[in-house]
């Protein structure tokens, strides 16, 4: 991969909060628990940091929303829009890794979630040519 290929990779990043759930792991489907998360796009790996209801630190009110529970590195994944049956919900992104992890990522703010499914797929795009 040439230096400018992964200087555009670099130059493609972002943070915010998205809701979000794991729904599959290696191939096999897991119980969905929407959480918002903290979620950043770093080097062509996303990360969702854990949802600080989720920790005794966080209930304190503290830190552990800066703790990572799942990254997904985007080399080799897919993304689109999750189709009805996947979700009750509005605006949900099924975000698909090589591993064969499935997550689903979803915000009431129609440009949110444009935002991040515009640059999670620029971030695919680069990273396929590679
Ligand atoms: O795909 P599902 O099973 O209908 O997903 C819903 C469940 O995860 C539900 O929790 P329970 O497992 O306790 O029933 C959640 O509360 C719902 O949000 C999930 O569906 P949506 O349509 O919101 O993704």
């Amino acid at each position: 991969s040439s230096a400018a290929q992964q200087q555009r990779v670099s130059n493609l990043e972002k943070a915010g909060i998205l809701n979000r759930t794991k729904i599959c792991e290696n191939g096999k489907k897991v119980r969905k628990n929407w959480a918002l998360s903290w979620t950043v796009l770093h080097g062509g790996i996303l990360t969702f940091h854990k949802d600080p209801k989720s920790t005794p630190a966080g209930a304190a009110g503290k830190t552990s929303q800066f703790v990572p529970e799942f990254t997904v590195d985007l080399k080799g994944a897919n993304i689109s829009w999750a189709p009805k049956e996947k979700s009750s919900k509005k605006n949900v992104l099924e975000l698909k890794s090589r591993a064969g992890a499935e997550f689903l990522l979803q915000y009431d703010t129609e440009s949110i979630i444009t935002d991040w499914h515009k640059v999670i797929t620029d971030t695919i795009r680069q990273l396929d040519l590679e």
